[in-house]
């Protein structure tokens, strides 16, 4: 169970409005596919990932990239109750996908560099820890847990 406190949410969301969605999606979601190559099995149908460059200008790996920062811009109303919030998309990637969840904590990581990256001076220590609880979060809400 992650625990932001106030600051850490309001500093965290408000940093996170700032950010263009599209250009760190395609970011993060590149370099999961290109540092973590067996990620790739997922992503076969995209097409051409045959290179670094590939991957980074594939326009498929840019829209799921996308769409995975927004399933993050959802995350940030739902930081109380992140499991509840991402139960059914849990299901999909642990039941049906068969995702290993350690992947979840790649994409987290990665995030967090993209992000270092896109921020620059402004990625202050307070503003990472913050962001690592978050996708500490997010990770955790994703892996289904048998009980
Ligand atoms: Mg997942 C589908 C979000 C990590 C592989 N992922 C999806 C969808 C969303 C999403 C919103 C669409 C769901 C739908 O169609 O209903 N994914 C998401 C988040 C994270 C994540 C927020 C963050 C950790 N996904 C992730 C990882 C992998 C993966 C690490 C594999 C290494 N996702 C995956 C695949 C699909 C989705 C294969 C189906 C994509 C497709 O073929 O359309």
């Amino acid at each position: 169970m992650v625990h932001l406190t106030l600051e850490e949410k309001a500093n965290v969301i408000a940093s996170w409005s700032k950010i263009k969605l599209d250009e760190v999606g395609a970011e993060t979601l590149g370099r999961l596919l290109v540092v973590y190559p067996w990620t790739q099995r997922f992503f076969e149908h995209f097409g051409d990932l045959s290179s670094a460059d590939a991957v980074m200008r594939n326009p498929k790996v840019k829209a799921f990239g996308k769409r995975v920062l927004d399933t993050f811009t959802e995350g940030m109303r739902h930081l109380d109750n992140l499991k509840d919030a991402f139960a059914k998309l849990s299901e999909l990637h642990c039941e049906k996908l068969h995702v290993d969840p350690e992947n979840f904590n790649h994409l987290g990581n990665i995030l967090v560099i993209t992000l270092a990256r896109y921020f620059g001076k402004r990625f202050t220590p307070e503003l990472q820890a913050a962001c690592q609880k978050v996708v500490a979060g997010v990770a955790d809400a994703l892996t289904y847990k048998y009980h």
